[in-house]
């Protein structure tokens, strides 16, 4: 039924394109070269507005199946750590057994500006909800292959820190539902406080239910113009959820990436499936290229992040306000330009009158 109507329409056109000059071959070879170009400024555009235009994705600095090598391998760009192991279908951290620490670090120092970074990993046991623990941890900090009380590794680190918290240490009271995601930029004194599930230093977070989860779990960390974004994937809705957006943040250069994970009392499989490091490919105006200092310490411009919002309005504000003066100013020259002109024209009739 469809096929027969489209037949129709297409023998309808094609008689239409023989009686009518605008649709020789010719012209429609310009028409859809116009199409095209139509097409492809519009996409450009749109890319333009998402900023980033292209995502590539760095194999030194992710880790995905096979894991040929991984650990012991000397071509290998990973090291196992404590009871991480290596199986074909994940890196598991700890088992779902007591007082266990794993991890995996990267042996690359990572150099990049603008990334994005997904982790697909899961969390699992028998263990009934919040009698398991303790959770896993993503970094990228400045040491690498430490062991330590935060999820498995060292504390007082420098750079950034989030974690998939599993068990709510903190006094029980639940205004909080765990697993929670959470971020931490850490620079040398600034401690991650375990009994207080880490609220003290946390930049920003969300609950995640991606323990014992049917569907694949992932998060997704983003950061671009001293900006961290993280989402989460944990409902099998195949789309990113918004955690975490941290503007002012800066992280310094020539860390190292790693995942950790630490058991004690209570226990969880702790297994990272996959890491994979994307450059992201972002336009820049030479002021944001300026603002882009190196730094050695990370750092937040915390209080400072909501006089950027409202400065960036601010400037929108002052530049409509000069928008307008022009305008003004520049109707006020037309008209009196104008008056001018029919002053004169009105001076020539009466002159011709006389
Ligand atoms: C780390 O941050 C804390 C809190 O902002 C600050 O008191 C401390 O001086 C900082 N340490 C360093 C080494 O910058
Ligand atoms: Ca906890």
């Amino acid at each position: 039924m469809v096929a027969t109507k489209t037949k129709s329409n297409l023998d309808r056109l094609r008689s239409f394109g023989f009686l009518h000059p605008m649709f020789h071959s010719k012209n429609i070879r310009k028409l859809i070269c116009l199409f095209v170009t139509i097409c492809i400024l519009m996409s450009q555009s749109l890319a333009n507005e998402q900023d980033f235009m292209e995502e590539f994705l760095k194999r030194e600095y992710s880790l995905s199946k096979p894991y040929r090598g991984l650990g012991f391998s000397s071509s290998s760009q990973w090291d196992l750590m404590g009871t991480a192991m290596v199986t074909p279908d994940h890196v598991r951290l700890t088992p779902d057994l007591q007082s266990r620490q794993g991890a995996v670090w990267s042996r690359i120092p990572f150099f990049l500006r603008d990334w994005e970074l997904k982790v697909h990993f899961k969390i699992h046991g028998l263990g009934k909800k919040n009698l398991n623990g303790d959770g896993l941890a993503i970094w990228l900090t400045k040491d690498r292959m430490q062991n330590g009380p935060v999820f498995g590794n060292m504390n007082q680190f420098v750079g950034l820190g989030i974690f998939v918290d599993t068990y709510p240490n903190a006094d029980k009271s639940h205004d909080r539902a765990f697993p929670y995601i959470s971020v931490m930029l850490g620079n040398g004194t600034l401690s991650y406080d375990h009994d207080r599930d880490g609220r003290p230093t946390e930049l920003g977070g969300c609950t995640a239910m991606a323990r014992n989860a049917i569907y694949d779990t992932f998060l997704l960390v983003r950061y671009s113009k001293n900006r961290l974004v993280l989402m989460v994937d944990v409902d099998g809705k195949q789309e990113w959820k918004h955690c975490a957006d941290i503007t002012g943040v800066r992280l310094p250069t020539g860390h190292f990436f790693g995942a950790s994970s630490a058991t004690g009392d209570l226990s969880d499989n702790h297994d990272i499936i996959s890491m994979k490091l994307y450059q992201l490919t972002v336009e820049k105006t030479p002021e944001e290229e300026e603002e882009e200092e190196e730094v050695t310490i990370p750092r937040v411009d915390n209080m400072e992040q909501f006089q950027v919002d409202v400065q960036e309005e601010g400037m929108s504000g002052v530049q409509f306000f000069f928008t307008l003066v022009f305008s003004i100013l520049g109707l006020g020259v037309l008209a009196v330009v104008g008056m001018i002109l029919y002053g004169r024209w009105k001076e020539n009739r009466r002159k011709r009158f006389y």
